[in-house]
């Protein structure tokens, strides 16, 4: 899911780049407070880079290979080649590539943007894509995915990084047009919710690359994928259902199992719809500075991030601890058992009949719970949990794929599993799950996840549970190894944003894996200021399981800041 498609910022976005205009986007389409009423706002603003700055720090990634078969205009390949942008549009303007008509247009250079050919069609009846051409094609296409329930094409802020790298760059409104938070397109169009679901990728891929062929004269040498959220699992389920399609995927805190994680929304929201179980930002940063009282220091710095989250357990901090005294609610300085009641809905798994793939790992205490952009945004509203983008997401869900009632109800919803025919419509449709992907794998293509650990919006342990699916399914970890990474981001929220290093370039690493067959080892990741796009400090992004340890000299706030100075345990 995620918020960039509200503002047309396309989900995906790369750990960079923010969501400044797409929360405004967001509540504005949405009709909920602002973030401003939440005494939010002003952070969520500080906590976005400028356009143009942020689109220089894009990761996002893509590209692709050829569906044989889809598409087919019968004057695509036959153009001349362009070497610029306006050659390109002139080439491409009014040509028909696999049955859809191309408009263009020449984006002159704009900030960290520069200048490319913008190129405009429409796949009947409704796909609408977007297809970016550099001035200098560096040969590669690179496809850049959605967020929530897409129904926009992506901004090209999310395409800026590999623009600039000169690769082509794709994306689509996935088929329907609306915002990102309504799935009323599945109620009654199977073929809007196919091509949410998994078709409109590979569909756009194929027009993508006779578009390419028809400009450039030849096909792409490699295509790649980024995505974050709804995106990550739009990358995920081309790696499972079109293996052949990416040479290389990033997939960003993906929303892969959404029958799981949809219904894990829905006992969230129940939790704290119950009778006192709203959480407000009082008792929101209570549980934030308790949990980093107990676990901040257990990566050997005191910093405001719970770095080392696999020690943050029961025993170093247990909610039970903020228990009102005989659990009525008693002011901010405890919580009441209706809302330990949501603490342990949040932290727990859940599990819903039908398959064993309808689950989610709950959601680990982070310490930095008390993040605008995270556990207000996306869970309790700020203390009315209507307000919720989990509240959302879910009650269009039941509506439109669950229910099929528009006025169905979503918290009197129960239970998640009462109609397990529904939740395996849904999953055929959008369930990227299967760990099998050795179709994938074996062809030599590289699968890079990354996930915040302070999402408040997909649960990292989910990712964690993927990635351990597929190290059993392939055969271990040095099989598994051989052609995927996993990075964890500590203290980073949904995508972006939150307190953590959020910003890292893994469509470098992935290029320099799949070109030169350099696999990425722990990375680096920055925090940027986001007026001046200045780092304010790194940190070691380090490969799941660990983590960075500081090891630096002690009261030192500038060695802090430093990457050198921390150890990946
Ligand atoms: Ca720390």
């Amino acid at each position: 899911m995620a918020i960039a498609r509200l503002c047309n910022i396309p989900h995906t976005r790369v750990i960079p780049y923010r969501k400044c205009t797409q929360q405004d986007g967001l509540y504005k389409r949405v009709g909920i407070k602002s973030p401003s009423s939440l005494h939010q706002r002003r952070e969520i603003m500080n906590s976005t880079t400028p356009r143009a700055f942020r689109a220089q720090h894009v990761l996002a990634a893509t590209s692709l290979l050829w569906l044989a078969g889809c598409g087919g205009g019968n004057d695509a390949g036959t153009a001349m080649q362009a070497s610029t942008a306006a050659q390109a549009c002139s080439t491409l303007s009014g040509k028909t590539v696999g049955g859809a008509t191309l408009t263009t247009v020449v984006v002159p250079a704009n900030g960290a943007a520069p200048t490319y050919c913008k190129v405009n069609g429409t796949v009947a009846p409704k796909l609408n894509f977007e297809i970016r051409l550099p001035n200098a094609w560096n040969g590669k296409l690179h496809y850049a995915g959605g967020g929530g329930y897409n129904g926009s094409i992506p901004d090209v802020a999310f395409s800026i990084n590999a623009l600039r790298q000169g690769y082509a760059t794709a994306s689509s409104d996935s088929g329907h047009q609306g915002n990102m938070l309504d799935a009323s397109f599945a109620l009654d169009d199977a073929n809007a919710a196919r091509l949410f679901g998994h078709l409109s990728v590979p569909t756009v891929m194929s027009t993508s690359i006779e578009t390419v062929k028809a400009a450039y004269g030849q096909l792409p040498t490699k295509s790649y994928y980024e995505g974050c959220s709804n995106g990550g699992r739009e990358g995920l389920m081309a790696v499972q259902r079109n293996p052949t399609l990416f040479d290389g995927v990033i997939a960003r805190a993906p929303a892969y199992n959404w029958v799981g994680f949809m219904g894990a929304f829905n006992r969230n929201a129940k939790a704290l719809a119950a009778p006192g179980g709203a959480l407000s930002p009082a008792k929101t940063a209570l549980l934030a500075k308790s949990v980093r009282d107990a676990c901040d220091g257990l990566d050997g710095i005191v910093d405001g991030l719970v770095s080392n989250q696999a020690a943050c357990t029961p025993a170093a901090f247990n909610p039970a601890s903020l228990r009102c005294a005989g659990g009525a609610d008693l002011g901010d300085s405890c919580l009441s058992d209706a809302q330990l009641n949501f603490v342990s809905a949040w932290t727990s798994d859940a599990a819903f009949d039908g398959s064993a793939t309808y689950r989610n790992a709950g959601w680990s205490l982070t310490g930095n719970e008390d993040s605008p952009t995270g556990l207000a945004l996306w869970v309790t509203g700020a203390g009315t949990v209507t307000n919720s983008l989990q509240f959302l997401f879910q009650d269009t869900t039941v509506k439109n794929y669950l229910a099929r009632n528009p006025r169905a109800d979503s918290l009197a919803y129960t239970p998640w599993d009462q109609n397990v025919q529904a939740l395996n419509n849904m999953a055929v449709l959008n369930d990227a799950t299967n760990a099998d992907i050795r179709s994938f794998a074996n062809r030599g293509a590289k699968l890079i996840l990354w996930h915040g650990s302070n999402d408040a919006a997909l649960s990292k342990n989910s990712t964690v549970e993927y990635y351990n699916k597929v190290v059993t399914t392939l055969g271990g970890q040095a099989a598994a190894e051989a052609f995927m990474r996993f990075y964890v981001a500590p203290g980073v929220d949904h995508c972006a944003g939150g307190p953590g290093a959020d910003t890292a370039d893994l469509l470098t690493a992935l290029d320099n894996w799949v070109m030169r067959e350099a696999p990425p080892g722990n990375l680096t990741a920055q925090k940027l200021d986001s007026t001046t796009g200045a780092v304010q400090f790194e940190r070691p992004l380090c490969q799941h399981p660990k983590y960075p340890h500081y090891t630096g000299p002690a009261n030192d706030s500038q060695a802090a800041k430093l990457a050198v100075n921390y150890a990946c345990r």
